[in-house]
């Protein structure tokens, strides 16, 4: 694919010092993972949201979210990261201060060789007690569904951010400061309706940053951002890199 990039925007990227990413499902659908709204192939066509990733779920109904966890971790276990993993990798090399904020849980970033990862909302390998918070590094699911804690036998849950439950602080205020202070901010594969991280684009840019959009369909940050490409991330991302930074 030969995309065609606006020289300003090519000759801008080259002399940022300071860039941060916010990536979404889209980035790992060419990986095999279905996004969450992708009517065809969505998690969530299936289920509402509501339904399985939620503290009221998990009350009413342990061991079907701990099943549909199971099912996904099964999933992003077989996953590989693809060329716009390993691109986002590459621009890191090239920039002086670059930051990772991703909305998945799928661990792929970090698989890829991303360093500066701020996993906003959880990470799916990881397991903790619902009660007294320790993880799990190993827990046998065939007897009992969900698994029960071995130090104080409260149920296992996955180590992910749920509708309703607030994200963790430390990487919220990480994300918001990488935000307030970068020259460029790019948007990649999120339908942007989760909050709060869907605000961030907009904080970028009234910090002024440059704000570029990759992503297949629009979006509300569409006709805001500087720069928006209706392209699959695996495509643009490599293309863009090799362009900017050789
Ligand atoms: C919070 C982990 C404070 C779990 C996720 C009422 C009651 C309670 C809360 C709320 C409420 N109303 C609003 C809220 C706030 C709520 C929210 O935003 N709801 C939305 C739905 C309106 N937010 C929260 O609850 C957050 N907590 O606010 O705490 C609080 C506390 C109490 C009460 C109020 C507030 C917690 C949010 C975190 C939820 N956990 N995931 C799990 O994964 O099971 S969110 C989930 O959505 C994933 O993390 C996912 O990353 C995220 C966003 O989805 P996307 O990544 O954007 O994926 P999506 O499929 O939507 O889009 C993919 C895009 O990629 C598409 O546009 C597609 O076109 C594009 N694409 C596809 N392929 C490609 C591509 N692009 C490029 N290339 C491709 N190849
Ligand atoms: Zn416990």
């Amino acid at each position: 694919m030969s995309l065609e990039f606006a020289p300003e925007l090519l000759r801008y990227l080259q002399q940022c010092r300071k860039i941060t990413v916010l990536t979404g499902a889209g980035v790992s659908a060419e990986s095999g993972i279905p996004t969450f709204r992708d009517a065809q192939t969505g998690l969530w066509a299936r289920f509402r949201p509501q339904e399985l990733a939620s503290p009221q779920a998990f009350t009413r109904n342990p061991a079907i979210v701990w099943d549909w966890y199971a099912y996904r971790r099964g999933l992003v276990a077989q996953a590989q990261p693809n060329p716009g993993h390993f691109a986002l990798v590459k621009m890191e090399r090239h920039v002086e201060k670059f930051t990772l904020i991703t909305q998945n849980i799928d661990n792929l970033h970090q698989a890829a060789g991303s360093q500066n990862v701020i996993e906003l909302h959880g990470n799916i390998a990881k397991v903790r007690c619902a009660e007294c918070g320790t993880f799990a590094t190993e827990w046998d699911d065939t007897t009992q569904k969900p698994p029960r804690c071995s130090e104080c036998g409260g149920l296992l849950r996955p180590h992910v951010v749920w509708f309703g439950e607030t994200l963790p602080q430390a990487e919220l205020q990480a994300a918001v400061r990488a935000t307030e202070t970068c020259d460029a901010f790019f948007s990649i594969g999120t339908s942007g309706v989760v909050e709060p991280a869907a605000s961030l684009p907009f904080v970028a840019l009234k910090k002024k940053a440059l704000v570029i959009e990759i992503n297949l369909e629009p979006t509300p940050l569409t006709t805001a951002a500087d720069y928006a490409f209706a392209a699959p991330s695996g495509q643009v991302l490599p293309e863009l890199v090799r362009t900017v930074w050789g």
